[in-house]
């Protein structure tokens, strides 16, 4: 008698304790929803922020520059439960790989610019080849070191050239030539824009001012890098006119003084939630900046 009621207490205790540790799950779920979902509305609300602040600046100025107000982030700043931080990155100081092609075609210019760019960053200046190749519409190769579908479809792992416009730079990954190392490199000097873009001189790191003015010496961009910034370029003749030699040119379609595409980052914490975002941004005249594409990691 003692030991059935000894079993049936042990019983209900474990019974009981079940249903509280369940219950104390379900809580910490409710919970855990309700910080990410909180993370993702501010996130949504501060890439809403960035676009106002790209639409205001675009009424107030003609050019776009390292010092203006868009280009000066936003230091984590406390909300309740938690943090928020983000930044509006310029994307046309960067050299944009899609450039490489028009209409399907391969470009020689652009691909002597990216030539030039790969030289000056310490990698290979022929993987420009196999970067347009996996680009351009056709499977004819733009030199021994370009790479089609005879190349990929004969790897351990085959696939296809892509043949279209790049989506993301991580598809660098895929190119023949290019690792981990070769991207993390690349990120730093070029971007993967929807349609072709000029190069914003008063943005572009020294590395692409020597890639599209064919003779400048990274030491003169280093120069026009300082100079810029108290005092930026003013237009294109502005800045031609201030290379540091008069045999030094770059063809109008290349350069631009302001920028369309920027890329909005934001970081949300809130309680357990730690939610990043990125968006691609269009800003064209002075209508709200068009969210090209947005990802939540
Ligand atoms: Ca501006
Ligand atoms: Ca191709």
């Amino acid at each position: 008698m003692v030991i059935v009621a000894m079993l049936i207490v042990a019983l209900a205790a474990t019974g009981a304790s079940m249903m509280l540790q369940q219950q104390d799950v379900a809580i910490r779920q409710l919970e855990a929803a309700r910080d990410y979902e909180q993370a993702r509305w501010l996130l949504n609300g501060g890439a809403h922020w960035a676009r106002v602040i790209l639409r205001a600046d675009s009424r107030s100025s003609t050019i776009d520059h390292g010092g203006e107000l868009w280009a000066t982030g936003l230091p984590p700043t406390e909300i309740e439960q938690g943090n928020l931080s983000g930044a509006i990155q310029d994307q046309q100081g960067l050299f944009n790989l899609n450039n490489l092609v028009h209409d399907g075609k391969s470009s020689a210019r652009d691909i002597d610019i990216l030539k030039r760019l790969l030289q000056v960053i310490g990698l290979r200046a022929d993987l420009a080849y196999a970067i347009a190749d996996w680009i351009d519409a056709d499977s004819a190769l733009q030199s021994p070191e370009g790479a089609e579908d005879a190349y990929y479809l004969n790897l351990a792992t085959p696939y296809r050239t892509a043949n279209q416009p790049m989506s993301a730079i991580e598809e660098l990954l895929r190119v023949r030539g290019c690792d981990g190392a070769v991207l993390a490199r690349l990120r730093q000097v070029a971007t993967v824009l929807p349609r072709r873009t000029p190069v914003n001189v008063n943005m572009a790191p020294p590395e692409v001012l020597v890639a599209i003015v064919d003779g400048l010496t990274l030491p003169e961009a280093l120069v026009l890098v300082g100079r810029r910034r108290t005092a930026p370029f003013s237009g294109r003749d502005d800045f031609r006119t201030r290379l540091p030699r008069t045999e030094l040119n770059v063809s109008n379609e290349d350069i631009a003084v302001d920028t369309q595409f920027f890329l909005v980052q934001g970081r949300a914490r809130v309680g357990k939630a730690d939610l990043r975002m990125q968006a691609l941004v269009h800003r064209s005249g002075a209508a709200l900046p068009s969210i090209v594409w947005q990802r939540m990691s």
